[in-house]
């Protein structure tokens, strides 16, 4: 599973950005996952109103990664919707294992993106049940999620946030290679770039090196995230002009979108 991540060729001049959102009715673990995203903690308390849109740099099969996530709040309204669907590629569509309403609602939010029309064929659609370590709580089956996924054509994810990340990093990687794969231009392309990375993959490296988990300061914002040790260090991408220019803009756009 992590040999898919660790090819060694890097493309040192180009930098993909995939924007993505975190959608589901409150308290379905949607904060909980962001930080686990961008953190890989978990701290099990997160302010309940914060709406949020991080900035992430991640090095994923030799391609660096500038991936904008917004981590949404409060009622899902038309206007929102419309604003995320705008505004994203990505979507992780969440629901709690322990809570009906919010598979309702979790299918009935997939099928909105789904049916918008500028978003079709480019959107990716990741639904994700939480809260599965809650075994004792459940009360959606983890074949109704398979289900749901497949009707919709999306891929399906059940995840518990609490318990490790390795589950919900896999969760991560695998829908931005989506993206990625997505965004490339042909199959021919593909296969090629496919023996290339494969030829590369024998000069082995440690996941740990491979994967830039780039996160900053601006993750104190937020109360939730006061606590220095929740800060992992900060790994400086590779492309020095790139992401000095990337850094400038990351500071303006990393704000508050409370204002939904
Ligand atoms: N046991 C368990 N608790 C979770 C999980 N995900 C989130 N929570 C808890 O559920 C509550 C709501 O989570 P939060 O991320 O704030 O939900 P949000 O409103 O969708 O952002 C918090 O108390 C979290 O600690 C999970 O996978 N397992
Ligand atoms: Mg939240």
């Amino acid at each position: 599973m992590r040999k898919r991540r660790s090819g060694g060729h890097v493309h040192h001049h180009t930098l993909k950005t995939i924007r993505a959102v975190v959608l589901g009715k409150d308290g379905v673990g949607k904060s909980a996952l962001t930080v686990r995203f961008l953190t890989r903690r978990f701290i099990g308390e997160y302010d309940t109103t914060l709406e949020a849109t991080y900035r992430h740099h991640l090095l994923i099969d030799g391609q660096f990664v500038s991936l904008d996530i917004m981590d949404t709040a409060g009622k899902n309204s038309t206007e929102k919707m419309q604003m995320c669907i705008s505004f994203a590629e990505l979507f992780f569509v969440l629901y709690s294992t322990t809570d009906r309403t919010s598979f309702e609602e979790a299918s009935l939010l997939a099928r909105y993106i789904l049916h918008d029309k500028s978003q079709c064929n480019t959107a990716t659609i990741m639904i994700v049940a939480t809260k599965s370590d809650l075994e004792h709580s459940r009360v959606v089956g983890e074949h109704e999620g398979q289900l749901l996924a497949k009707d919709l054509n999306c891929e399906f994810y059940q995840v518990s946030n609490s318990e490790g990340y390795l589950e919900t990093q896999e969760l991560l990687f695998d829908s931005l290679k989506r993206c990625l794969d997505k965004n490339k231009s042909s199959p021919l392309t593909r296969v090629k770039e496919g023996l290339v990375e494969t030829a590369k993959s024998f000069r082995k490296r440690s996941l740990s090196h491979d994967v830039v988990t780039a996160e900053s300061p601006r993750m104190m914002r937020s109360k939730s995230f006061s606590d220095a040790d929740s800060i992992p260090e900060v790994i400086k991408p590779p492309s020095q002009e790139d992401l000095a220019q990337d850094g400038k803009n990351n500071r303006n756009s990393v704000a508050s979108t409370a204002s939904f």
